[in-house]
Parts: C-alpha cells; structure tokens; sequence
C-alpha cells in the first residue's frame, strides 16, 4: 500500500508535449520511398449480387499499378469473435454486396489522386437483393437475408433470469427506448502503411487498440507465420473502441505490399471512414420495472434487439454486458433479460466507448425516472431507497459480482456537489412562473463492468548500462495517456526520476506480448504488470547489489536511485552501475483474478427552451470511482471526455440510414458532432473504493464519462418537460424530437 499511495500524483502528461507540437509519429508520418497508394472501390447500395466488375477502364489510367478484386489477393475471410461461420467477412465482397461502403476493389496507383480517379472508374453491376435495415425486422422469421446461406439474420441470442419477475408488483412501468448508432469518428481515420520486409513477411504501420491481434489476423489471412508479421502502432489519433475490431483492409493492404514487392499505404478519407469504420450501441430496448408503492423494487425484464450491421462481429459479445448490468446499482430480487442480435445491410457494429454499458444504465436510469415520475417521488429518493447497500462482494442476480463499492455515498456527492435541492426549487419556481426556458435536472448512478476479456497483460523493464529505463506494455494507448502512467509506476517501485524513464509499447517487433486497449483494461492489468515487474528487477538488484557489496541481501537497503547497505549510505550502487555490464531487466505477465466494477452518479442540468425544444446542458457534475486513482488528471481527462461523448450521444449524435440502406450520415455535416460550444464545463469528484482484484486498487476509467453522463443527460431532458406529460423521447434529443414530444404529450 505505501507504493500505491506513493503513486497517486497529478503527473502532467508526459506525452503532450509531443502530441501538441506535431511532433508525434502517426501512421500517417510514415513515409517510404517509392510508397504506392490503395483507394478502396465501395458499394453503393446496400444489398446486391455483383454481376460483373469492370477495371479495364481504370487498369489503363496513368500511374496505375493494379486493380485487384478478392480473387486476385486470396485473402482469406474470417468470422470474427464468436460468429456465425455463414457470417463471415470476406476480404473483399465478390459475389454479394450487404452495405453500402462494403469493399468490393482496390486501385493501386503512384498518388493517392490516381487511385482515387481509377477508383471512380471501375463500375460494378449490381443485381439489387432485398434491403433490411431496421434489426427489429431483421430479427423476424421470413426477413429478407443478410447472410442466405444462414438461413436466418440471427447472430446470437441469449437469456438470463426467469420469466415472472415482475410478480407481485403494486406499480410496473414500461418503456421502449432506442438506444442509436453512434460513429466513433475518431480524428484519425483508419489507415495503414504495409511494406515487405524482404523475408517473405511484412512490417504494417496500423493505427489500432490491438497490434497482436492485427498481426494476428494480418498473418492468418494471408497464410504467414505470425513472426513474419511486425506491426506497429505509434501514436494513434483516438480509437474510442472502433480500432478494437481488425478490418479486412489491413489485410488487404499488407497481401498488395507483398505482392507488388513495395510499400502500400491506404488512409480513409472522412467520409469513408463514416460508412466504413465499424459503429456502435444500436439497441432497441423494451424495459418493465416493477416496485412496490413505496418505492421498493421488484423486479425488471428486457427485451433488447441489437444492430449486429452486416457481418456481426463483437456486437455479439455487448448484450453479454448490457443483460447482466440492467440491473445497475440497485437491490432487484429478480430479473428476466432476453438479447437477440441481428445483422442487418447497414456497416459493421462493433464496440463504442461503453460498449454494452452505457446502454445497460441508459435503459434501467430511465426505466428508474420513468417509475419516479408514476410513484410520485423524487428520483433521488427512489435511487436512495433501492441502492445496494452491501457488503461486498455483492453478486447480483444475473451473477455478477460487484468487487466493491459505495453507490450511496456516490450518489449523495453529487447532490450535494450539484446543489441538487437548489435546482429543483429554481425548476419549481419557473415553472410557477410559466417561464420559456424550463430546467430538467437529471441523475444517473451508474455501476459498469472493467477488465473484460482477457484478464492478463504484459509487462517489462529494462535498465540500460546508462541508467535508462526501458517500460515494455502490451497495451496500446490511443490517448488515455498511459507513456505517464506506465512512467510514474517504474519511478515510484524502482525509486527513479520520473524522467528517465521511456515508455515503449504497441509494437509487435519490440514488445514480446499484448492485448491492447479496451474495457478499461489498460491501467488495472498493463499497470499491474508493469508493477510486478518492477518489483521484481527491484529484488534481482538487490541479490547483484549484495553480490558485488559482498553483503547479505537482507542487508541491502533500497534507496532513491539505486541500493547501499543499511546503515553505511557510502556503501550505494547506482542503477546504472549494476546495469553497466549488461542490462537489467525483468517481466510479468499479470492475471487479475476476476473483473472490476467502477460506478458513480452524474448529476446533469439542462435548460430548456419549450417553444424550440433545445435543450442546453449548462451543468454537469460527475462522480466517479474507479478505485485507486494512479493520476488524477489522467482521469479527470477521461472523465471530461467521456463526458464529452455521453451529452453528445443525449443530445446531437446519430448515424441515419434511409429504408433502403443509405447511409444520410456522411459526413461531419450531417452526423452532429458537438464541438466545446456544445459541452458544458464538466465538474469532477472522485471517491476511491480500491479493488482487491489488482495490486493497484484500481478500476478502469476510460469509459465511466460516458456510462454514467449519456443517461443523466437524457432524464434531464425528459425531467425538463415532465409536467407537460412526457414520459420519453429517445435519443438524440434534437430540438424537433424535444418539441414533437411536447405537442404530442399535449394532445398535438
Ligand atoms: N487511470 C488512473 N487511475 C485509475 C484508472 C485509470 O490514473 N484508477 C488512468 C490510466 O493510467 C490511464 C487512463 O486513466 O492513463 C485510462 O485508464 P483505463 O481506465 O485503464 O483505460 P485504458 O487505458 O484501457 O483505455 C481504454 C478506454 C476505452 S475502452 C476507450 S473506448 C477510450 C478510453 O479509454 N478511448 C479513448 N479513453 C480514450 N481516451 C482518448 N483520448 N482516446 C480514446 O480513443
């Protein structure tokens, strides 16, 4: 414990310096000589058999090397996670179209210009299939086909909890919430940089969460051993969950390289990026919760559809998340709660920050408003009076077990920090006065699920002859900061300045082993291992230390910089005098025992004009834990930035498509991303209730913004105009939805 709290500083991010000034090293800032260009020729419709596919028109077009379709690559196609095998993603679509932004060609040409011009004269015939985009429908016997050979549009479906568990209820409420399709649009698009390294195998510059498993996928799909496979990440310009999944263009662009015996590179434009990078949530949730009148609950069933997109990947895996968390904070004795995932002819969902878990607290915060509005009661009471009061571990009934936690104590802060009482008073009188701009005040206590999937991760350290310490993690950050974190933990255990310390990860070539970045993952299990394996170099060095001091090793102290013998400081051994022969080094693969619980309470309040229906957050305070803080001003910019995605999910963002399968969201013009005008300024707490699952105490905090803000925005929207009769209005909560709801809940 005197090492955790040792850690717990407000080290300035190290990184940002570098990033700020240009200075850092993107894909994109990978140039190599004689680098040829890939443009990728995508459907335009949504569903079709391909007829034919025309490249002689564009195989003659100045500068072009090649236009290549499936078969000319023999890249192999892959179901991904727990798919269904007649699922699978082929490299390149041949035979059937099923979105519009499905690869069906690559141009290959001396300029990115060139390709993109060849690229608009290959012309596709297409045999138009019938188009199923609504995943509702999709999930229905006798539904138009996404996958024929399948049979049905169901990639998964599961179960938990029993029938009945509404029984005995004095009061249900039902709702049905959507819960949208989000564009991660991260600054960076997807890109990769591919050249053959003259072996037979390749090194690929990727901008991706998961460098292993790229390599990975990279190697399986086109026939290599993984040890011909080098891929690198570098900085990388946000990830957001949608560089978890591996696309079929990284293997494509890596299958021309080797090829055409040169370097490839491939960026996507904006607009492609909106129709081709994977999305997120897409739920459509049918909610019931039971309670007694005096507020106690009952019980809660769900129904949940959710958007698998063409090939279903790990849209699979998020209902596993959204089930078991549904019933969130509270004492619920019993639970029914029944997913189904559908493909459909829209892009490929897969996970957006949360993924699974903002969902699971959108849809039991509102079903928790929605029975405070029935039962009369403050929605702050009817939170208080349900809350898991412990002890912990505590396992819910869907069979989760909560590691620990303080939901009550959370929730109190922030009505106190947000002067909660005050609000509502001013919300009252407004309303007394018959004011324009209503107030909604709204709260979301939230718990989630970190450490997800693979609970082990990768960790080393290297002393230099020169004093330099080397940190090796196989996680792979894409923004959250982790060059400071992993810095300020080897400072701390081996008792060096923070600045000598260097951060090396997400590169398959140097770091022997990893699983990248996702569920919040990275701090608990990559800073553990960091940890162990500081620890670790720390003991080797003491036995070398007492070697060369001729000392018992029980006799040798560690002391700031390097080690001496208790009681004689003349005696001390510098770092980099036991690393002067040969580097020092050790590692640590940890495994975390089981999974963690991070939770808070976000407090929003929003004001709202009744005549427009726009709807301003103008406070918003946020309550998190996530256990032992290793830096908080690393987690205050999760926070804010998660923050930042939840008020836009609320309020602004949602990818659109027609009934036929086009996508009306194509470009930063049309898929409302807010900028600072839009997000409030964001007020943090923490509450630190440590994790005995990890030597660190911690909990993931790169997704907690987002789980707890998206649903407190929400029911402060809905509060806002609840005495006018609204009960609902789905997300986003554009002006026209606010007022539509308005004048429908007064009779149109
Ligand atoms: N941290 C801490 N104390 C804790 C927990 C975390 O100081 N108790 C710090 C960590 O050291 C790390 C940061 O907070 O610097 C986030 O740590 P963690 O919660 O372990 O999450 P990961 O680093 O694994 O990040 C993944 C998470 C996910 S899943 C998404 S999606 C997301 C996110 O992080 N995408 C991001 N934050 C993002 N931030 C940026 N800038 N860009 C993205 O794409």
């Amino acid at each position: 414990m005197a090492i955790n709290r040792a850690l717990g500083g407000a080290v300035p991010r190290r990184e940002d310096p570098r990033l700020i000034t240009g200075a850092g090293r993107f894909t994109d800032d990978v140039h190599l000589d004689g680098c040829l260009h890939a443009v990728f020729v995508r459907s335009t419709v949504a569903h079709a058999r391909i007829a034919a596919i025309d490249r002689a028109a564009a195989a003659t077009l100045p500068g072009v090397a090649g236009v290549f379709v499936a078969a000319d690559l023999g890249v192999k196609a892959r179901a991904q996670f727990p798919s269904p095998d007649e699922m699978a993603r082929p490299a390149l679509a041949s035979e059937v179209v099923r979105f519009v932004g499905d690869a069906i060609a690559v141009v290959v040409a001396e300029t990115r210009e060139q390709a993109v011009d060849a690229a608009n004269q290959v012309a596709v015939d297409y045999t138009p299939l019938e188009v199923i985009v609504e995943p509702g429908l999709a999930a229905r016997r006798g539904s138009a086909l996404v996958h024929e050979a399948k049979g049905d549009n169901i990639a998964f479906e599961f179960e938990i909890g029993a029938n009945g568990a509404l029984e005995g209820a004095e009061v249900v409420v039902h709702g049905r919430f959507v819960n949208q399709r989000l564009a991660a649009a991260p600054i960076e698009a997807n890109c990769v940089v591919a050249e053959p390294d003259g072996a037979g195998g390749l090194r690929a510059w990727v901008s991706t969460q998961v460098p292993f498993r790229v390599r990975d996928d990279i190697a399986e799909a086109l026939g290599l051993a993984e040890s011909s496979v080098r891929v690198i990440a570098g900085d990388v310009g946000g990830g957001f969950g949608a560089k978890l999944p591996t696309y079929p263009e990284q293997a494509v662009v890596s299958a021309l390289a080797l090829k055409l015996g040169k370097p490839v590179r491939w960026f996507e434009y904006r607009s492609e990026n909106l129709v081709a990078m994977s999305h997120g949530r897409g739920q459509v949730q049918h909610v019931s919760l039971g309670a007694m009148r005096d507020g106690k609950l009952v019980g809660l069933e769900a129904d949940v559809v959710a958007d698998a997109g063409a090939y279903p990947t790990l849209a699979i895996g998020q209902p596993m998340f959204t089930g078991p968390l549904s019933t969130g904070v509270y004492v619920i004795p019993r639970m029914r709660f029944h997913a189904v995932v559908a493909a459909t002819n829209t892009a490929v969902m897969a996970a957006y920050r949360g993924a699974g878990r903002p969902e699971a607290t959108s849809l039991i915060e509102r079903a928790m408003d929605m029975l405070a509005v029935e039962l009369r009661m403050d929605p702050a009471e009817l939170r208080r009076r349900n809350m898991i009061p412990g002890p912990f571990p505590y396992t819910t009934p869907a069979g989760f077990t909560y590691d620990s936690g303080d939901y009550a104590r959370a929730l109190e802060l922030a009505l106190e920090a947000s002067d909660y009482a005050g609000w509502r008073r001013e919300q009252e009188a407004r309303r007394a006065r018959g004011d324009r701009m209503l107030l909604g005040i709204g709260l979301s206590s939230y718990v989630e699920i970190t450490g997800i999937l693979t609970p082990m991760e990768h960790g080393a350290v290297r002393v230099e002859k020169d004093g330099t310490v080397v940190i090796h993690a196989g996680t792979a950050s894409s923004g959250q900061g982790h060059e400071t974190a992993y810095a300020q933990i080897a400072s701390a255990v081996l008792r060096v300045p923070i600045q000598v310390v260097r951060v090396a990860a997400a590169d398959t070539g140097i770091v022997r082993s990893g699983d990248g970045t996702y569920g919040s993952r990275s701090l608990q299990l990559g800073g553990s291992a960091v940890r162990g394996a500081c620890i670790a170099l720390v003991e080797r060095a003491r036995e070398e230390t007492a070697r060369r001091l001729e000392a018992d090793a029980g006799d040798i102290e560690h002391v700031a910089g390097g080690f001496a013998v208790k009681g004689a400081p003349g005696s001390a051994v510098t770092w980099a005098q036991l690393a002067a022969g040969a580097p020092l080094v050790a590692e640590e693969d940890f495994i975390q025992t089981d999974q963690t619980f991070p939770f808070g309470c976000h407090v929003a309040v929003v004001e709202l004009d009744v005549e427009t229906g726009d709807a301003r957050v103008i406070r918003h305070v946020a309550v998190d834990d996530c256990g032992t803080i290793l830096n908080p001003m690393l987690v205050e910019g999760q926070i804010h930035g998660g923050v930042a995605q939840g008020v836009a999910q609320a309020l602004y963002e949602e990818f659109v498509y027609d009934p036929e399968g086009n996508p009306l969201t194509t470009s930063l013009i049309d898929y409302a991303m807010p900028t600072i005008g839009e997000i409030p300024a964001i007020e943090t707490l923490h509450l630190e209730t440590p994790s005995p699952h990890n030597p660190l105490g911690a909990k993931g905090v790169g997704e907690s913004g987002t789980i707890g803000s998206t649903a407190a925005v929400q029911n402060a929207v809905i509060d806002a105009v609840s005495h006018l009769g609204v009960r609902h209005i789905d997300m986003p909560m554009h002006p026209m939805r606010v007022w539509e709801a308005i004048r429908a809940a007064q009779g149109g």
